[in-house]
């Protein structure tokens, strides 16, 4: 083990340029030349050039892509390597010679079914471990931004036995012969908590039977909730464009070299600031039929729609105020207009479309039964839920922000997949 103490991370080696330094790793490319092999090495901070002179180092020709090693060496000046130095090897310390590596990088990029098969080696490419640091960066900002801001994080269960977001997405788990299903959004028992702590917020995973393969939906997706008490539908907008931006300004502060790796043009990430343009529904139909969209009012503003909005604007959108027949029966009715709720989302630029999804709940126990009612649902379901409001109801307001969409448009990926490590879809439960 001694030896793989000694070994100093690689971007720290390339930072001091010079000297007598050992490096552990993965082989990440490899040139065989008459005298020499050149190898580059790949740990997590980065990657270094490697020469070895071939008749020293047999086993180097052996070494397939992704072999793992231990060298020790001196640094010389390179400006021909990637960051400006190389390390001459003097001695290979230890070695784990891989089998053939099943990708090769610049071939296997096309297929990107093949590359989901082989996720699990994938993850190893520099671009995967790009991607991988942002949404670590991402994570990270989220949960600074709500305890900065006052918010007490929560844990909810996934076992659930109430639909959240309607019948049609439920993924029924069989719990000891009981049919319960797996939680698509922490937002009811949020609401419980608001009762005792006023702002909470978490970051769990929300699961969805999404039928179909779209380039945003995922099975299974990382959510990031909040609700807050004594609070109405623009407080909830507010948090919301506080949160985006605080999570973009973090990225740009600490991923520039990841968000250049990647070619991700940040002109739309540095405009992200608050506030964002609002957008009713009722002038987004105007908006889409002046583009020739055929929406009427009423009609639901899907992908498509939402793409055709975004691009007609330079920053994020919040579009409130949708019609009751298109949003959950918990949404609450504006009492000025009973025919729209006091409901938003917000769209992100560049066609990315929706990311947060929430607004204003309804508090009096009886305008929640009737619309419960209303909606065809059985307000036995849920009991505990309108028990809430017996007990000292106050207004309240939250969303639900989808963690993955939101660092698919911060590193501009085509697909959410290609954002998540371990990805699910409605084809694609391994690796
Ligand atoms: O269905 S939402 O619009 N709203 C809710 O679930 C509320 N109950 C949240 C709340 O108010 N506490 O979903 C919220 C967000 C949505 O805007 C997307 O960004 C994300 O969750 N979302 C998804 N991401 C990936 N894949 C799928 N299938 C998915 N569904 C929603």
């Amino acid at each position: 083990m001694e030896v793989f103490k000694k070994a100093v991370p690689i971007s720290e080696a390339v930072k001091k340029g010079e000297g007598r330094v050992t490096v552990r790793g993965w082989v990440y490319r490899k040139r065989v030349l008459k005298e020499k092999i050149f190898l580059v090495l790949r740990d997590a901070t980065g990657i270094l050039q490697l020469v070895l002179p071939r008749e020293k180092f047999k086993i180097a020709e052996e070494l397939n892509l992704e072999s793992s090693l231990v060298v020790t060496g001196v640094l010389v000046k390179e400006p021909r390597a990637p960051g400006g130095v190389e390390l001459h090897v003097e001695n290979i310390d230890w070695v784990y010679v891989g089998e053939p590596y099943p990708i090769n990088e610049d071939a296997a990029v096309a297929d990107s079914e093949y590359l989901l098969d082989v996720r699990h080696l994938w993850l190893r490419s520099r671009k995967m471990q790009a991607v991988l640091k942002i949404r670590h960066t991402v994570f990270g900002a989220i949960h600074e931004y709500f305890r900065k801001s006052g918010f007490y994080e929560v844990q909810t269960p996934m076992f659930i036995t109430a639909a959240v977001e309607g019948g049609a997405t439920l993924f029924k788990v069989d719990y000891f012969g009981q049919p319960v299903y797996l939680t698509q959004s922490s937002q009811f028992y949020l609401e419980a908590l608001i009762y005792s702590l006023e702002k909470v917020y978490v970051v769990a995973p929300s699961f969805r039977a999404e039928p179909s393969r779209t380039r945003r939906h995922l099975t299974e997706f990382w959510h990031a909730e909040m609700e807050i008490a004594w609070a109405d539908m623009e407080d909830a907008v507010k948090v919301g464009e506080e949160l985006i931006t605080h999570v973009v300004n973090k990225v740009l502060e600490e991923r520039q070299a990841e968000l250049k790796l990647l070619g991700r043009n940040t002109e739309m990430l540095e405009r992200a600031k608050p506030p964002f343009y609002r957008v009713s529904y009722d002038e987004a139909v105007e908006i889409l039929r002046k583009k020739g969209v055929r929406i009427s009012w009423g009609d639901d503003i899907g992908a498509d729609e939402e793409r055709a909005l975004t691009l007609e604007f330079d920053k994020p959108i919040v579009l409130y105020g949708f019609p009751e027949k298109l949003k959950a029966f918990y949404h609450r009715n504006d009492p000025r207009r009973p025919e729209v709720t006091l409901s938003f989302d917000v769209l992100l630029p560049e066609g990315y479309g929706e990311v947060i999804g929430g607004g204003e709940r309804i508090y009096d126990a009886k305008e929640l039964v009737d619309k419960i009612i209303r909606f065809g649902l059985n307000p036995a379901d849920y009991q505990w839920y309108i028990d809430l409001r017996r007990y000292g109801s106050v207004p309240h307001a939250g969303f639900g922000l989808g963690v993955d969409r939101l660092t698919m448009w911060i590193v501009g990926a085509d697909h959410i997949r290609d954002v998540v490590p371990f990805p699910r879809d409605v084809r694609r439960t391994r690796p």
